[in-house]
């Protein structure tokens, strides 16, 4: 028979979120009456607003007429890209260095062919999986040493340091992954600390993959929204962004990644043809009714509900911190983000997992799944219905009862 793919080998068995839907099955079907909730996924839980939602049925609608019908759109349509270079951007992008997706963890996997196997990784610790996993599937990193996997340069966040990494540890000539507001703790960088890290990229001649996700639930103004606020960004770095978690399409879809003209390799070619050939070779494009909920969800009435919809999802948030605050938990985040990091010192993050699943019913998802540094924590998400997130937090309550 054929060779496994030796990349594969390297990997941890199960990926994060699954392995929770897994231990989540196993409590249900062991305890049958159990009521449970979930606040582990980050996974969008409200309908998609009207004005929205009406952009996608016309989209569809429109697919079923002579005059409306459209098929392949490999790079997205031009309208979309011309707008999110406005809307987020002060249209300082043209639209051949905005590419649109199928979501931000798509080209996340995909932006990774550009690099190859054996370029230092490095990442925030703790982060979103899917850089480190991403990067033992295509041979960037190796195997699991123990303690990481080799060739991941993991740079702590923690309280000590204000959940901003020791940029002096960044790879040389390296891709950097780095998530703000971040996922799962929350913390969101401030201009000094961006400055700081592309005035870094620029030294050690990294690229910087900046995942702002979350950047709509941004509320402080002080605080960028994109790495491109920042100057010197056009040439170190890009961003990936997506309509799932502002606009509620983590089941219809629809991202975006910027890749500036003026980014090049070490050896002068620029970073977009590239992008390009490979989107053009692996991806056909995200679909025209999710691009026609995007173009609707940019528009000012559209705006406005992103705007309700994370506010929302901002007030859960605020529930599920003054819960665990009133129990003496230390925890950050929530602020200016969907998802709350508690600390529990001492205790291993599985664990934890555990007690709360069987006093409370209550799924979150385990620090360590994001990284060494997430041992002791705890990621609570803000995506539930409200009364959800209101009889959670009540039952959070009986953890304070030892
Ligand atoms: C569960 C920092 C969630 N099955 O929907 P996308 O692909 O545009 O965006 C995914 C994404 C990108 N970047 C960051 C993210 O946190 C996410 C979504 N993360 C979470 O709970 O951490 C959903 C996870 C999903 C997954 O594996 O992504």
């Amino acid at each position: 028979m054929i060779n496994r793919n030796p990349c594969i080998r390297n990997i941890k068995a199960g990926y994060l979120f699954p392995e929770i839907a897994k231990r989540r099955r196993e409590f249900a079907a062991a305890h049958p009456d159990a009521k449970i909730i979930s606040l582990g996924v980050g996974n969008t839980t409200e309908p998609i607003p009207p004005y929205i939602d009406r952009g996608l049925v016309e989209g569809a609608r429109k697919l079923g007429t002579v005059e409306g019908y459209s098929g392949y759109s490999d790079e997205g349509l031009l309208a979309l890209r011309q707008r999110i270079s406005e809307v987020f951007y002060q249209g300082d992008f043209a639209g051949d260095e905005i590419f649109v997706s199928d979501g931000a963890k798509c080209d996340i996997g995909r932006l990774q062919l550009l690099f190859g196997a054996g370029i230092p990784v490095a990442v925030q610790d703790p982060s979103y999986p899917v850089y480190v996993d991403g990067s033992v599937l295509t041979g960037a990193a190796g195997p699991w040493s123990g303690t990481g996997y080799e060739g991941i340069t993991y740079l702590p966040c923690t309280g000590e340091n204000d959940f901003f990494p020791d940029l002096s540890l960044l790879p040389a000539q390296g891709l950097i992954y780095f998530c703000s507001p971040n996922n799962p703790t929350g913390a969101a960088a401030n201009r000094e600390q961006l400055t700081a890290l592309v005035t870094a990229a620029l030294n050690k001649g990294s690229l910087i993959i900046f995942d702002a996700a979350y950047s709509e639930y941004i509320r402080d103004p002080k605080l960028p929204k994109s790495i491109f606020e920042i100057q010197g960004a056009r040439t170190c770095a890009i961003e990936v962004n997506s309509f799932s978690k502002p606009a509620g399409f983590t089941g219809v879809r629809l991202g975006w990644t910027v890749v500036p003209q003026e980014l090049m390799y070490a050896g002068g070619e620029r970073v977009n043809a590239d992008w390009a050939r490979v989107c053009g070779t692996i991806f056909n494009g995200a679909s025209n009714i999710s691009q026609a909920g995007g173009l609707a969800a940019l528009e000012p009435e559209g705006l406005k509900e992103i705007r309700e919809l994370s506010d929302f999802y901002l007030g859960n948030a605020k529930l599920i911190r003054s819960a665990l605050q009133e129990l003496g938990i230390t925890c950050v985040g929530g602020g200016n983000s969907p998802y709350i990091w508690a600390h529990f010192p001492g205790r291993d993050s599985w664990e934890v997992f555990g007690d709360i699943l069987e006093r409370c019913q209550v799924l979150t998802t385990p620090g360590s799944g994001f990284g060494p540094a997430g041992r002791s924590f705890i990621r609570f998400s803000a995506f539930g219905h409200r009364q959800d997130v209101e009889e959670a937090c009540k039952r959070l309550g009986t953890l304070g009862r030892g």
